[in-house]
């Protein structure tokens, strides 16, 4: 599964709140692959191996949970991700479907 995703991050590792100044949304083309959902500034081209940066967003939702983020009401369609290491994130999908699509894809891993 692929499309584009605004990403903020909620909290780091072992559930430490995100630091202010790295709270922001931002724009990325994800795709699921595997158990890794990878984060790219730009629309996937085959032909482009993965930057640095790409490798560094990369997430793994292995043993993660995906949920509507209910008490966050600012954005429509945003979807909550707890990871294994406990950082929390939020993901703003382009439609409610695309919402519901993200969350039973990467609970489905
Ligand atoms: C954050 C940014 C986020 C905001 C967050 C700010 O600042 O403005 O958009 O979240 O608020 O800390 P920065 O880019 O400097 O990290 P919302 O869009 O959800 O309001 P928060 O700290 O209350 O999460």
């Amino acid at each position: 599964k692929a499309g584009f995703l605004a990403r903020k991050i909620h909290a780091d590792m072992d559930g430490k709140k995100t630091p202010r100044g790295k709270r922001g949304w931002k724009t990325f083309y994800a795709i699921l692959k595997g158990t890794v959902l990878y984060l790219q500034k730009d629309e996937y081209k085959p032909e482009k191996a993965l930057s640095e940066d790409d490798l560094k967003n990369a997430v793994s939702v292995h043993h993660a949970l995906a949920s509507k983020a209910t008490d966050y009401e600012k954005r429509p369609n945003v979807l909550k991700l707890k990871t294994a290491d406990w950082r929390v994130f939020l993901f703003q999908a382009q439609s409610s479907e695309e919402m519901e699509s993200w969350i039973n894809k990467i609970n489905c891993v």
